[in-house]
């Protein structure tokens, strides 16, 4: 079956549905098995403005996703992905995240940038991404896939907005040249017992050729970073699954720590 405008429409509507009503939701290229990562890509652009529209919210930067090698060949592929994030994903430490608003959520410890500048072009380089940024910040991403089972094909996954669900940022703002990003070690714990660790080579070699990267791929539909974007850069282990009155602790090296916590209410 091909993806008409009007398919495009429900597929959006599908999509946005599943969130908003908390419900997993069987994959879209099980109906639709030729849909091209191009067309998962204007899905995705589509169900941002819809869902910037129906809810209020506006953009405040790019998730990067599938950046370690590893989950790479998990999927079989040789690309990451991007997504969007807005206001209404940002959390906080101090605020538990309300669990039931969630399907199925998983942890990822991540490394944010904090955009100084603007940066846009097909040829931007790790080291322009290291210049524009003002700032790198620990940070916990929640995703939240809402497709069943969080399995998925490519190109089910980027018209999903990769996931994308919350972030939580840590207190400490570091300027990104004072630390060596790459080797920059992590530590995820849930209820004090260590469940994974990493390292910032896992994103891509360094977190800023994943966003250099992300860079040169907004840069073919006529995007960029903003000013005052903040940048996820993909996660330095895999995704941990947490439920209600669960506590997860990202420790980094030289970032210090970002804790989420959930409850039902
Ligand atoms: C896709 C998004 C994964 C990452 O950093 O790899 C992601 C998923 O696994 O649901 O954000």
């Amino acid at each position: 079956m091909t993806v008409t405008n009007k398919t495009k429409v429900d597929l959006v509507d599908y999509l946005l549905r599943a969130e908003s009503d908390v419900t997993e939701v069987v994959k879209i290229t099980d109906q639709y098995p030729e849909l091209s990562i191009e067309e998962a890509y204007d899905l995705q652009k589509k169900l941002i403005e819809r869902r910037m529209e129906k809810t209020q919210t506006k953009r405040i930067g790019i998730k990067l996703g599938l950046t370690s090698k590893a989950k790479q060949e998990m999927m079989g592929i040789h690309e990451a992905i991007y997504g969007y994030l807005l206001s209404d994903m940002l959390a906080f430490e101090w605020e538990p995240l309300q669990q039931h608003r969630l399907i199925h959520p998983k942890a990822e410890p991540e490394i944010a940038f904090i955009m100084g500048e603007d940066l846009i072009g097909k040829d931007v380089t790790a080291s322009d991404v290291m210049n524009a940024a003002k700032y790198v910040v620990a940070a916990i991403e929640v995703i939240d896939s809402r497709y069943k089972d969080f399995r998925f094909t490519l190109p089910d996954v980027v018209a999903d907005n990769c996931s994308s669900a919350k972030l939580i940022l840590g207190s400490k703002l570091v300027r990104p040249e004072e630390l060596d990003l790459a080797n920059i070690g992590m530590v995820m714990s849930k209820n004090g017992e260590m469940m994974t660790t990493g390292a910032g080579s896992a994103v891509l070699g360094h977190p800023a050729e994943a966003v250099a990267w992300a860079v040169q791929k907004l840069a073919e539909r006529g995007e960029g970073l903003c000013k005052g974007d903040i940048v996820l850069s993909g996660a330095l282990s895999e995704a941990i699954a947490f439920d209600m009155d669960d506590t997860i602790v990202a420790q980094f090296d030289g970032l210090g720590s970002v804790t989420l916590s959930s409850r039902y209410v």
